[in-house]
C-alpha cells in the first residue's frame, strides 16, 4: 500500500471512493477496471494529460509525482496503480480477484510496475505520446518546479524541447517489452487467464499494457496466446467501461 499525506488538504475531507485518472492512461485503466469488477461506487475526477491538467499545484498536492491515477478512499490518498488494485481487492474482498497462489499473482503486478519507466513509458512516448503532449516553455518551467522525482525528471527531459529519445533507449524498451510479452505468451499456453481458470488482478494489471503497446504499433503477430487472451476481454463490462469507453482506440490517441 502506498499512502500519501497530501499537501492539498482539500481531498482529506472527501467521502467514499474518488479516482483522479486519465482517459488514455494505462495505469488508470487497471484501476477503473478493478472498481468496475468489484461493483464499487466511485466519483470520477478526470485529469486530461494532453491538456497538462496534471501539472498544477493542486494536483501535485495530491500526487507528489504529478501522475495518474490517484485513489482517495475516505480522505486517504493512495498512489501507484498496481498497489491500488491490490489495496482495493484486500479492502473490498467481494468478488475476489485474488488467485489461490497470491505470490505468483503479485509477481505479475510487480513486473508490470517494474517495467513502467524503463520500457512502457519510453515506448509509448517515443512512438506516439511525446509529440502529442509537448510542453510549452511555460509548462516546462512549471513542471521543473513541481517535479521532485529525479527518475521522472530524467525521463521527461529526454523529450523536452527539441530532444528525442535515443535509439538505445527505444531499443532497450522494446527488448524489455519483448521479454515480458514472451513470458506472458508462455504462461497463457493452455490457459484462459494468466493464473489459469480464474480471472484475477494479474489480467487486470496486464491488459492495459497490451492495449497501449499494441496501439503504439508493437507487433503481437508472434504472440497468438496473448491475442486470444486479449480478445476475451471484449466480453467483459469492466474492459468496455474501464478501457474502451475512455479510450476506444489507442492507435488514434
Ligand atoms: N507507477 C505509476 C505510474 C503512473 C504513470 O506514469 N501515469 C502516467 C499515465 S499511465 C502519467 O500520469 N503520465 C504523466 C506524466 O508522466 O507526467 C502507477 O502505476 O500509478
Amino acid at each position: 500500500m502506498v499512502v500519501i499525506v497530501p499537501t492539498n488538504k482539500s481531498v482529506e475531507s472527501l467521502e467514499g471512493l474518488h479516482l483522479y485518472h486519465g482517459a488514455i492512461s494505462n495505469c488508470s485503466m487497471r484501476v477503473r477496471m478493478t472498481l468496475i469488477e468489484k461493483g464499487l461506487d466511485w466519483t470520477s475526477h478526470h485529469i486530461d494529460l494532453k491538456k497538462k491538467e496534471n501539472i498544477t499545484d493542486d494536483y501535485f498536492g495530491i500526487n507528489p509525482n504529478g501522475l495518474v491515477p490517484t485513489l482517495i478512499d475516505n480522505g486517504v490518498v493512495h498512489i501507484e496503480s498496481n498497489d491500488i488494485i491490490d489495496y482495493l481487492d484486500e479492502t473490498y474482498p467481494e468478488p475476489s480477484l485474488r488467485a489461490a497462489d497470491n505470490d505468483e499473482m503479485m509477481e505479475w503486478l510487480h513486473l508490470a510496475a517494474a517495467i513502467h519507466v524503463p520500457a512502457c513509458k519510453p515506448y509509448v512516448y517515443a512512438t506516439k505520446i511525446a509529440a502529442k503532449i509537448k510542453k510549452t516553455a511555460e509548462e516546462q518551467d512549471k513542471y521543473d518546479t513541481l517535479q521532485k522525482n529525479e527518475e521522472l525528471k530524467k525521463f521527461h527531459s529526454k523529450h523536452a524541447g527539441g530532444n528525442a529519445f535515443s535509439t538505445s533507449d527505444f531499443d532497450k524498451a522494446k527488448a524489455i517489452l519483448g521479454a515480458c510479452f514472451t513470458k506472458l505468451e508462455v504462461t497463457l499456453e493452455g490457459r484462459d487467464w494468466i493464473m489459469g481458470d480464474q480471472f484475477t488482478l494479474a489480467d487486470i494489471s496486464w491488459i492495459p499494457l497490451f492495449f497501449v503497446i499494441d496501439g503504439c504499433g508493437f507487433s503481437f503477430e508472434p504472440y497468438p496466446n496473448i491475442r486470444r487472451w486479449a480478445a476475451a476481454f471484449d466480453g467483459k463490462d469492466s474492459y468496455q467501461q474501464g478501457v474502451l469507453q475512455w479510450c476506444p482506440d489507442f492507435s488514434k490517441v
